[in-house]
């Protein structure tokens, strides 16, 4: 295997991948450094089956082995919202400026046990002989009352870690990775791609011997 390819757009997205992923063996690129754009229709019912329609929709285009992340965040008190339509929430150009302050408007009043919510993480794996792998990984906190935090991307400036009485907007890169459901999801696939290329090493070391 001579490189993967992360099917994202998601600049934030890949700030994070890059530097969850940076001792894996192979190098991981994005879409725009492999030159690819690609309309992915996402039209699952989970994180899992959109992870896997945007692995396997770039590893037919391209024939690569192709990583792809489907990600949100749930409210439990919104049922669930907005869940898998994270991206698409009040529509994919309206600003998290806005998208966040909509969120605390339906909060509002809403005691502190009642804000629970998750973010979620799937990681999806396409190899080009067919073989599919997931992962996934979840952070858990509470919607806080304002927005705070400057780092991390989209609905991180309302998301708050009562543990590191911050939110993960106020996280540094590194403490983020070290929590974050992408975090965990992303690092749980390392360790299955790992097991697959030493088992595809040793297949290739029985062939050799079997010439
Ligand atoms: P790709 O499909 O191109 O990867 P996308 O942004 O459309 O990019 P998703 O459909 O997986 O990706 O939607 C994920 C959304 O969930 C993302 O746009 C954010 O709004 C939110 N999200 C996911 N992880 C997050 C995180 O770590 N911090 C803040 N918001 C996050």
């Amino acid at each position: 295997m001579e490189r993967m390819i992360f099917a994202t757009g998601n600049e934030g997205k890949m700030r994070e991948i890059r530097m969850i992923l940076a001792d894996l063996e192979v190098p991981v690129v994005s879409m725009k450094e492999a030159g690819i754009s690609a309309e992915i229709n996402e039209n699952g019912k989970s994180f899992e089956d959109n992870a896997i329609i945007k692995a396997r929709t770039i590893m037919e285009l391209t024939g690569e082995p192709v990583l792809a992340d489907d990600s949100g965040l749930e409210i439990d008190y919104l049922d669930g919202a907005p869940g898998i339509y994270s991206a698409r929430y009040m529509g994919e150009d309206t600003s998290y400026d806005i998208k966040n302050q909509a969120i605390l408007d339906q909060l509002e009043g809403v005691p502190d046990e009642k804000r629970t919510a998750r973010f979620v993480c799937v990681i999806a794996c396409a190899m080009p002989d067919g073989t599919i792998l997931t992962s996934r990984g979840t952070m858990e906190g509470i919607i806080g009352h304002e927005i705070r935090g400057k780092n991390g991307f989209g609905y991180d400036p309302v998301f708050y870690l009562p543990d590191c009485c911050c939110t993960s907007a106020e996280l540094s890169p590194d403490q983020k990775n070290d929590l974050s459901h992408r975090g965990k999801a992303l690092r749980l696939m390392r360790e299955l791609l790992k097991e697959r290329m030493e088992e595809s090493k040793e297949e290739s070391q029985e062939e050799n011997k079997a010439e």
